[in-house]
């Protein structure tokens, strides 16, 4: 398969970018086409051990997905990876009118199996910084993990900068996902400690180096595409002007420290110095808080080097004092000056909760759901399921399935009742974030606010983090129909169950989707079917005799690990 993307029909290399963009301004939209061949490579990023990583067209870090706002992307996906199932999720992209291209395995689509080939057809109307990942089994972070960035020639801050560099950060694990995640979930782990990362990485390295121009202003892209680790990131001598967050532009906020969860993305300028007398660190610093255990021999920390002369030295950073004081996203206002939405028409209120289930291992809940996939797909029950649709039961118990009308105001509180930090994402949407409670304050409903304690013009975006035993109150519109995960980012959460489903405006995606024979093909591949409610029923659409279930409840007792 062809390593470089192809746009109509074109090889496109470094110059050609530079015409795309032209391009898409002078000529409308784009279509543009990446093949993709998944297969495994051995990597060593931290220089402590080789390991199997998932690749692409032989090359990891994986590629960098660039589109014009108004194309169309086309991603032709064969799985190569000989013993894995998997998928792509493009993070943050709303896929209007094409839910059944947002990758979630058994959401939108079944797992594409080993040998298998699928395609994804969407067009992007967004500009931003965004990513992309396997969506199966917790498999992003042995290495299906990339920016995705959607390049606007009407930024508002075009005119800001001279230059862009897209950045990632992440964690890093030397051990694959199945053995972490099969000792995770298990037994001998009841107080569902998490894997702690062996590392950290700036840009999938340790050894970063990004050259800077003397008075040059630069718009860095960065991604925290990690599975686990929320990540502190500052540039010794240089602030940063925030332009971005999660696809939504700010009015500009100068920071000297940023926190970024797993998942979430942040833009901001930075202005080069004037003299090139030294170079500087860059540093990011996993949040240790997450981590049940600090191993002695962990280094949390990567540095990196903004590089002004390469013949000076690369420094070593300054000590800093933690705990840090990053910037607060709350604080940031979004571009549009949009205005807080107004009274909900519907609250769904979930509560998060670790608990042990009769296998002895640690599940995490929405109020007393953990999730559990169906049979079927959850957006081929739509579509299969008529009238009944819009009945949330057709979806199974353990799918945690709300059906929402089209154009509903909907408020999402969130109670964490669990110690830990996590950061929640949701699918197809941004959100406004009207509140966000601090450390230790209970449940919502003990905050005592109301809505004159909400922001006029909240800060949106699509992943924010609830502070641990605090709380929050996200509010969007259900204008987007599809089928739209809710779910923690935090990877190993996701497969203890930290997730609920949003099938919204279900009769219309009737209406506008169809399912193309490539990706009916894989599920028949899988012999996952097609039809039915979540159990595979199709005679009573109610009838959820065998569904699939999470292990059954330990008798009651005092809960919480
Ligand atoms: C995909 O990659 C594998 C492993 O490198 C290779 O054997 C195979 O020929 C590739 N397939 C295509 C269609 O490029
Ligand atoms: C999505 O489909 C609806 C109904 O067919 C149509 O009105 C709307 O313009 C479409 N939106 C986009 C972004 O394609
Ligand atoms: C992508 O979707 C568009 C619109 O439905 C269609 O015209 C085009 O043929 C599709 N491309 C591929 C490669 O499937
Ligand atoms: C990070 O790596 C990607 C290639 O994987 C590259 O395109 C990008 O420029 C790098 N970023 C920086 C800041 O060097
Ligand atoms: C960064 O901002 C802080 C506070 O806004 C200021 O004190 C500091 O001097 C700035 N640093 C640089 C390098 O501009
Ligand atoms: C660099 O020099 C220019 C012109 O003297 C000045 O306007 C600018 O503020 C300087 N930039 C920095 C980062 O010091
Ligand atoms: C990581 O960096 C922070 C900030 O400078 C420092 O406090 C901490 O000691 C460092 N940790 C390690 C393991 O070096
Ligand atoms: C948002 O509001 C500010 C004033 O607070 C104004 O300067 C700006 O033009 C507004 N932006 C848009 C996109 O309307
Ligand atoms: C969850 O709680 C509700 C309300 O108490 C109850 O109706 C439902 O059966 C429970 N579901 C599960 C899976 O335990
Ligand atoms: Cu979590």
């Amino acid at each position: 398969m062809a390593s470089h993307p192809n746009h109509h029909g074109r090889r496109l290399g470094f110059a050609w970018l530079a015409c795309l963009l032209w391009h898409g301004l002078l000529a409308g939209a784009a279509t543009v086409t990446y093949d993709f061949n998944i297969t495994w490579v051995t990597t060593n990023p931290d220089g402590m051990a080789d390991r199997r990583t998932i690749g692409i067209n032989g090359q990891w870090p994986i590629p960098t997905i660039r589109v014009n706002v108004g194309d169309r992307l086309v991603v032709n996906v064969l799985n190569s990876l000989g013993d894995e199932a998997t998928s792509l999720h493009f993070h943050g992209l709303f896929m209007r009118n094409a839910t059944h291209m947002d990758g979630p395995g058994a959401v939108t689509q079944c797992p594409i199996p080993p040998g298998e080939r699928f395609t994804y057809n969407f067009t992007v109307d967004q500009p931003g910084t965004y990513w992309y990942h396997s969506h199966v089994h917790g498999q992003y972070p042995d290495g299906l993990r990339g920016p995705f960035i959607v390049h606007d020639p009407a930024s508002p801050f075009k005119d800001m900068y001279d230059e862009e560099r897209v950045m990632t950060v992440s964690d890093w694990y030397h051990d694959a996902m199945p053995g972490l995640l099969k000792r995770f979930m298990s037994k001998a782990n009841p107080t569902g400690a998490e894997p702690v990362p062996n590392s950290a990485l700036l840009n999938e390295t340790q050894d970063l180096s990004v050259p800077l121009q003397p008075g040059k202003t630069y718009l860095f892209r960065m991604v925290n595409i990690g599975a686990f680790a929320g990540q502190y990131v500052w540039f010794e001598g240089h602030n940063m002007t925030i332009v971005e967050v999660d696809g939504v532009y700010t009015h500009p906020a100068e920071a000297s420290m940023i926190y970024l969860s797993a998942a979430q993305r942040c833009s901001f300028l930075i202005t080069a110095r004037n003299d090139t007398s030294g170079n500087f660190p860059i540093v990011a610093s996993m949040d240790t808080d997450l981590f049940d255990t600090l191993p002695d021999d962990l280094n949390w920390n990567v540095t990196g080097w903004l590089v002004y002369d390469s013949a000076k030295p690369l420094p070593a950073p300054a000590v800093l004092d933690a705990p840090f004081e990053p910037f607060d996203d709350i604080g940031l206002v979004p571009w549009d000056n949009q205005t807080l939405l107004g009274e909900p028409d519907q609250t769904i209120s979930l509560d998060v909760i670790m608990d042990n289930l009769n296998d002895g291992a640690n599940y995490a809940f929405f109020n007393n759901i953990t999730y559990t996939a169906p049979k079927v797909p959850t957006l081929y029950t739509v579509l299969s399921a008529g009238e009944h649709a819009t009945n949330p039961a057709v979806y199974g118990t353990y799918t945690h399935s709300f059906v929402l009308e089209k154009d509903q105001v909907v408020d999402l509180v969130i109670n964490n009742l669990d110690p830990g930090k996590h950061p929640f994402h949701l699918h197809g949407h941004t959100f406004q974030v009207i509140w966000r409670s601090e450390d230790e304050a209970g449940t919502f409903a003990d905050s005592n606010v109301g809505p004159a304690d909400y922001p006029k013009i909240p800060m949106r975006r699509d992943t924010i983090v609830v502070h641990p035993n605090g709380n929050l109150v996200l509010r969007f519109k259900s204008d987007n129909p599809g089928v739209w995960l809710f779910h923690c980012h935090i990877e190993w959460h996701v497969q203890s169950g930290l997730m609920a489903t949003f099938v919204e405006a279900p009769l219309d995606v009737q209406r506008t989707i169809s399912i193309p024979a490539d990706h009916k093909a894989v599920c028949d591949k899988a012999g996952i079917p097609t039809v039915g409610n979540a159990a595979g029923n199709q005679v009573d659409w109610l009838d959820m005799k065998g569904e699939n279930m999470p292990p059954g409840r330990l008798p009651d007792g005092p809960r919480g690990e």
